[in-house]
Order: C-alpha cells, then structure tokens, then sequence
C-alpha cells in the first residue's frame, strides 16, 4: 500500500509512487525506434524544464495560464461551491502549486494532496504551500500520471480532483479517456473534477502560443534531450535540432517537434539512432476542445457536466464535472 511509503518531510506528508529509472530508457528507445520519432512530454519535466514552463506561463503569448487564472480567481466562490468544504483535494500535474491557492481559502479541503512527475519541484512547492497554509494538510506524491496509478488510502469523505492547465490535451482522445476514467475512480461516484480545458481558436493565436519572440518555448522543447543525456547518458547535441510548432486542424492539436537539421547518429544506452536532416522527434500534443467536444470526451470517462466557465473571448474553459 502507498501509505507505507509515507514519510515526513518538514510541514508535509511525502509518498513516492513514481520509478523513473525502470521505465524511462525503454520509453526512450520505443518512442525512437518508431518511423515517425516520438518522445513524451512528460520527459520536458526535469527540474530545468520545470523552471522553463513557469517562465512560459508568463509570456505574453502563452494566453492559457493567465486566462485560466482570470477564471478560478473571477469563479472561484461558484467553484468552491460545487466542490463542497473539507474534501480530499487531489491535484494532478500540481507543478508549482499556484493556482490552487485560488481556491484554497474558498474551498477548505480536509487534505490537499499535490501529485506531480517533478520530484523535487513538487516537495518544494509542497512544503511552501504548507508553510503558507497552516491549516492544510499536505500529501505531496510523486507520480506518473499517465501510467496506472493509485494514491494513499486517505479514508472516507469527499473527493475531488484538481486538473488545470489543460494538461489533458497532452493525451490522444483515446488516452485521456482511459486517465478520466481512473480519475473517476479515485474521486468514486459522486466525486468532482475541476479541469481546465483548451478552447478551439484562431491558428494564429494557437501557434503563437507556442512559438514566443524570446524562444522559452524552443528552450523548453530543446531541453528535454538535455534531461534525457543526463538520465541516460546519451551524447544527442540539441545544436542539431530546432524547436517547430504547428497546428495540426485536421486533428485539432498543437504539435511540437523537434527538427533534425543534419545527418547523424546519437547514442543511447548502448544503442545507436539514426537521423536524417528534416526529420523530426514529436515531442508533444496539446488537444483543443469546444465546450461539446470535452463533454462527449468526458461522457466515454463516465463523467457529467454540471458546469463550464469560459472567458470573454473564448479562449479557455474550466469545466465542473461529476463522476457517475
Ligand atoms: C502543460 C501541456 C498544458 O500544452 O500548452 C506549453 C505545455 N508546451 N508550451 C500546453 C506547453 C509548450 C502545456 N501543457
């Protein structure tokens, strides 16, 4: 059980549910043994693509967190409302623990329990959250959200789950149906999820997003070769690569690749991939949805629509859902 994995680190509880080093090579070698070249996003996350996307989430152009923002502090008393008081608030991809302090005041969890892939951005966030909060208790896990996983047996009670920043556009339909559906059953019949969905919008908006005048963007992209030469000591040179983004209409997504600007081989754990110049790795998908799309979406997961808040311009959405 999880909870046997618990340890008190200062102000908050810790539980380690994530084994990178077992699966991150194979993830790496099957991702670039494939013909179109993929990695997974989550592999942007190391502690300096942690600090990049914070700066990302700053930039003019990236219109999601500060339109989200302007949602959860404009909503925050309706939110707090459907959620109820003293749940078990479980946030996935908790990342810096911002925009929970929105809600926090208005919503009163008995227990927040931040889960994240970034283990040491995570406690740290955790503990200052915890120092800010008194009254909270706090259980940080580390997980990798996008595997089967399950969290600490906190007991009866209300449970709700936290899932801003439209992180679920990283997953295709199928897959984010699949991790809905183990949300619902962790937050059980009757539990909510706030979450934070991508609204479909003019391209020209969209890949702006994604490609900022000061290049944070491309360093975000770039950085993940970087994470995996030091987790694997693999010798990729990110000189050879440039950041591209495109919207992708057909299948309403952002993709971000990673283009190959010459011939030649890089070196993995004993195994040597080939690179031909204009070839590209796929490094993320980030879906955009109408309001009718996630609802269908969410509908596969076993979820129903209580309510959606959007901004003013039609950028972004939070949608309250409640699991059947
Ligand atoms: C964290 C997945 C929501 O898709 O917009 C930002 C990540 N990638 N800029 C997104 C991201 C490039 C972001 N999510």
């Amino acid at each position: 059980m999880a909870t046997a994995m618990a340890r008190k680190k200062d102000a908050i509880h810790y539980h380690e549910l994530h084994r990178p080093a077992e699966s991150m090579a194979d993830e790496v070698q099957a991702g670039l043994s494939q013909t179109q070249k993929r990695l997974p996003p989550k592999l942007f996350y190391d502690r300096k693509g942690s600090e990049l996307f914070d700066v990302i989430t700053r930039l003019p152009e990236y219109y999601p967190t500060r339109t989200e923002l302007g949602l959860l502090r404009c909503h925050a008393p309706e939110m707090a409302l459907q959620l109820g008081r003293d749940s078990i608030l479980l946030e996935l991809g908790s990342g810096s623990s911002l925009k929970i302090r929105l809600l926090l005041e208005a919503v009163r969890p008995r227990i927040y329990v931040p889960m994240d892939i970034s283990r040491g951005h995570l406690i740290d966030s955790a503990q200052q959250l915890a120092r800010d909060y008194p009254w909270l208790t706090v259980h940080a896990a580390c997980v990798d959200y996008t595997k089967p996983w399950d969290i600490p047996d906190f007991g009866p009670g209300r449970y709700n789950a936290f899932f801003p920043g439209s992180s679920i556009g990283n997953f295709e339909p199928a897959s984010a149906v699949q991790l809905l559906q183990r949300v619902g059953q962790l937050v059980g019949h009757g539990g909510g999820l706030l979450i934070g969905v991508d609204l479909k919008k003019d391209v020209a908006i969209l890949e702006n997003a994604y490609n900022d005048t000061r290049g944070v963007t491309a360093d975000f992209n770039l950085n993940m070769l970087a994470h995996i030469n030091r987790r694997l000591g693999a010798d990729f040179d990110p000189g050879n690569f440039t950041h591209k983004a495109i919207y992708n209409d057909r299948l309403g997504r952002i993709e971000m690749h990673l283009e190959c600007t010459k011939d030649h081989c890089v070196r993995i754990n004993g195994n040597a991939y080939r690179f031909r110049s204009g070839e590209t790795i796929h490094t993320e998908n980030s879906y955009k949805y109408s309001t009718e799309e996630f609802h269908a979406l969410a509908a596969r997961a076993d979820f129903a629509p209580v309510r959606v808040w959007a901004d003013q311009a039609g950028l972004f959405s939070i949608h309250y859902l409640e699991a059947l």
